[in-house]
């Protein structure tokens, strides 16, 4: 079709020379130096550092090398020779670098020195440590600590989680947000109810013994590619791939291995997705209720010629709930299923009949599940699925989440958590003779209605950039300004950093790319992968400056300066050697993490173990639970006229809210991240034509007057009646209150949103100036 031709595309596959240009546009050719070269040969192998990307996993016997384009962008991009200096900060005030774009905050390279923020100049000076320490712990020691918030973005080590959570514990609260809040919570809170596991089940070994693979809303080629090797080789074994996304993801059609010679001098491709089904947004619930309702008609079929395709043996011994289930799925219409899934019948019997026949099936995801207002209906559906044919806790089966951040799992797993039912507290009371806290912490969006309430005073960011990553950013960062005390650990300056509170300090840290010496030596880090292995991490390169300071030690600083004295809490021991901080997460942990030091480098990783792996249900019941969902539709809210589900998405050119570039490769999107993308028909129907300017609305119906303006149509190959445009750029159009219901992931794979026509047209291949915004409450 023509309109189809105009669509924005890209013609190769993903990884092939694509991926080594990708770096290059980035980096120059200069980034093949001999030092950096050296830094990536070392990349996810044992004795070497953990990729500070993706939580992929890092296999026993690598590849000689074992990262991908967008792990060495990831380390590149902290091995950069830029500093953003004193002199930097004293030449800019706050208010002017306000108006800069994310992106050359972050261009301004690596912190170098501790730095206090001064309000009569609106600057932030340079500062010693133990006057941060002093400050910070005088201000804490002064606040109610269930006032304070301590965030984490998933990237600090194990070592740094732990000493972290329990500094939140001694001093008095479990408010542990951390971007899993945003990101796979459903997971965790949906897992945990229906298997009774918070994480996947699959490891690496069930990807080469399965024989199918159901793949949802999982960016592989950019957000995992490392993850396309696996793919790759399965693909062809001849393991059916089905995958269910509204877009045409390159990653998961088709890949040039960049790692093979042959493969790159012969620009053979894989196959990767034997199906593809451009699902609705929001669309899953109905999607998984098709394929099991072929699956309760195929089991219909067999039982005439005296077979069964359900799994009865396991359904009987390891399962409750089938019955509910099943009455639920028979009784609904097709027409029904086929509305909400935008898919038809025939092609959801088609991928179902895949399943039908498979004997080892794995079901992955990623965002696309998860950051829905039903996304825990998602996860709970997939879950159903799998169980009606007994592939849960088989080798070659399993449900696999694909982790985030690097450590994201593994923080969670030593203590990190706002739900203190997670926490051993009886450990840690015995362990250091007090009495930790109780009571529920704030998660994300708690945090924010907090800070936006004022009920909280104080936040410490060990990473990220909360206010570029959460929902409803307008009114957070208004709110933002009126804390007591802002503190952010970092790498590189980024907006966070730039809403000081009353009392401000933004603290310099070693990344994880840098050598780490303390009084004892060198230091190993850790942390556990996306298949619940634990990985050492030691890394050789000179920090970016000698001012910076360890993420262990300055938690620890802090942490001294705020707390009494307690002679089993020896922080300055501890960051002297951090072997004796696993000895502790040892003790807290004995099942997960006994002889931690002695199977640090274990090559591939330990594997802390899954119960639900194991087929032991550490549910209500006992069993797995098959859930019925109450609602068909993941996106929670109603169509309406003119009302769009906005995807909100990340480009190959960004980690999150760092944005290396402006080439979303895989996508063929040049040039700018300030697009709409709209499917050509929608396009017509709306009365828009490509490179006009438009603006979206907030559609929420909750009063409240959120936009985003300066976008430009871009024909895009999308299901009707959604949208797809850049996060972060669009998430002041995300309300607070739009997120899953039960874990409270923010819903930013389906916004309600409207299309405003703007005056004038972009010419082609414009940068334009970045987007707008605006938040007007009713
Ligand atoms: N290079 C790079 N790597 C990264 C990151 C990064 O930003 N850059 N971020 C890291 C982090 S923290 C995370 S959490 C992961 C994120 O990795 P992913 O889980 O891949 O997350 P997203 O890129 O947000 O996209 C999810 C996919 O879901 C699809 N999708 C959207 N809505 C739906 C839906 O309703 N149903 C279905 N079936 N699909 C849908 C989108 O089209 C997209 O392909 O990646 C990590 N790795
Ligand atoms: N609309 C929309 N919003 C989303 C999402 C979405 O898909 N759509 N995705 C959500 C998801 S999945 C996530 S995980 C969150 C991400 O939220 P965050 O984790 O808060 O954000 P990041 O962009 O990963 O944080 C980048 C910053 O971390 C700092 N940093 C980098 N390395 C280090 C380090 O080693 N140590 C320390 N201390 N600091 C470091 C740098 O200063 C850098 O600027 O965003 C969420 N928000
Ligand atoms: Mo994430």
């Amino acid at each position: 079709m023509a309109e189809e031709d105009r669509t924005a595309h890209y013609d190769g596959p993903s990884g092939g020379w694509g991926s080594v240009r990708g770096i290059s546009s980035i980096f120059g050719k200069e980034w093949a130096t001999p030092l950096a070269i050296e830094t990536l040969m070392r990349q996810n192998k044992p004795g070497g550092f953990m990729c500070v990307s993706c939580s992929w996993a890092k296999p026993a016997s690598p590849h000689t090398f074992e990262f991908c384009e967008n792990g060495a962008k990831a380390t590149l991009w902290d091995l950069t020779s830029r500093r953003c200096t004193p002199e930097f900060f004293a030449g800019h005030s706050l208010a002017e670098l306000r108006e800069w774009k994310d992106y050359d905050l972050e261009q301004q390279g690596r912190l170098t020195h501790p730095m206090r923020y001064d309000a009569t100049t609106d600057r932030y000076l340079p500062c010693g440590w133990d006057e941060a320490f002093q400050a910070i712990g005088r201000e804490l020691r002064a606040l109610e600590p269930k006032s304070a918030v301590f965030y984490s973005s998933g990237r600090a080590s194990l070592e740094t989680a732990y000493l972290y959570a329990l500094f939140a514990r001694l001093y008095g609260h479990n408010n542990l947000p951390d971007s899993s809040n945003m990101c796979h919570e459903t997971t965790s809170v949906a897992l945990k109810q229906v298997i009774g596991a918070s994480v996947g089940t699959v490891v690496f070994d069930d990807l080469s013994s399965c024989d199918c693979m159901f793949f949802f809303g999982q960016n592989t080629g950019s957000n995992s590619p490392r993850f396309l090797h696996p793919l790759q080789e399965a693909a062809r074994r001849g393991v059916q791939i089905i995958t269910f996304n509204p877009v045409r993801e390159k990653g998961l059609e088709v890949f040039t291995n960049p790692q093979s010679p042959t493969e790159m001098l012969t620009g053979r491709e894989t196959r990767i997705s034997s199906q593809y089904h451009q699902v609705r947004p929001g669309g899953d619930i109905a999607v998984l209720m098709g394929i099991c309702k072929h699956v309760f008609a195929a089991d219909d079929a067999a039982r005439k010629q005296g077979r069964r395709v359900l799994d009865t043996d396991f359904i009987q011994q390891h399962t409750h709930g089938l019955k509910a289930f099943e009455a639920q799925v028979r009784a609904m219409p097709w027409s029904r299923i086929e509305e909400e899934s935008g898919l038809t019948q025939q092609a959801i019997e088609g991928a179902a009949q895949v399943y039908v026949e498979s004997e080892r099936t794995i079901g992955i995801y990623g965002m696309g599940l998860t950051q829905h207002a039903h996304g825990f209906e998602n996860v709970a559906m997939l879950v159903n699925m799998l169980l009606l044919k007994g592939n849960i806790g088989r080798d070659g089966t399993g449900i696999s989440p694909v982790r985030g951040h690097s450590n994201v799992q593994g923080q969670r797993t030593v203590g990190i958590s706002e739900k203190p039912e997670l926490v051993p507290l009886e450990k840690l009371a015995a362990q250091f003779n007090v009495k930790p806290p109780r009571d529920k912490g704030m998660n994300t969006v708690e945090a924010c209605e907090g800070i936006i309430s004022g009920k909280v005073r104080a936040f410490i960011g060990l990473g990220g950039n909360f206010l570029r990553a959460i929902p409803e950013r307008d009114r957070m960062e208004k709110a933002w300004a009126g804390l007591r005390l802002t503190v952010q650990v970092a790498t590189k300056l980024n907006r966070s950093h730039l809403i000081p509170g009353e009392v401000a300090y933004l603290l310099p840290c070693l990344s994880r790319t840098e050598e780490d010496i303390q009084a004892s030596g060198p230091q190993a880090v850790s942390m556990e992968d996306t298949f619940s292995c634990i990985h050492g991490s030691v890394a050789r390169r000179k920090p970016a400056s000698e001012h910076l300071r360890s993420e262990p030690a300055i938690v620890a600083g802090m942490a001294k300066a705020t707390l009494p004295l307690n002679n089993r809490v020896k922080w300055d021991e501890w960051v002297a050697d951090y072997t004796r901080i696993r000895d502790q997460i040892a003790e807290s942990y004995p099942e997960e993490f006994h002889d931690f030091n002695a199977r640090l480098f274990t090559p591939g990783g330990f594997y802390r173990g899954n119960s639900a792996r194991e087929r032991i249900w550490k549910t209500k019941s006992g069993k797995a639970e098959f859930t019925t969902p109450k609602t068909m539709s993941a996106a929670g809210f109603a169509d309406a006229p003119g009302r769009f589900r906005l995807i909100t998405m990340r480009s190959n050119d960004q980690f999150n809210t760092t944005i290396y570039g402006y080439s979303d490769r895989l996508r063929g999107i040049e040039g700018t991240r300030d697009v709409l993308l709209i499917n050509p028909e929608e396009m017509r129907r709306a009365g828009l034509r490509e490179g006009q300017l438009v603006s979206l609305a907030s559609d929420a119906e909750d009063g409240v007057e959120r936009s985003v303006h300066g976008l430009v149509v871009t024909p895009f190959s999308l299901p009707d009646g959604c949208l797809g445009a850049y996060y972060p750029e669009m998430n002041p159009l995300m309300p607070l209150s739009h997120h899953d219901e039960q874990s409270k992931t923010p819903a930013t794979k389906s916004v309600p949103v409207r299309i405003r026509v703007e005056e004038g047209m972009a010419r082609a291949g414009d940068r334009k100036e970045p987007a707008g915004h605006t938040t007007r409450p009713a």
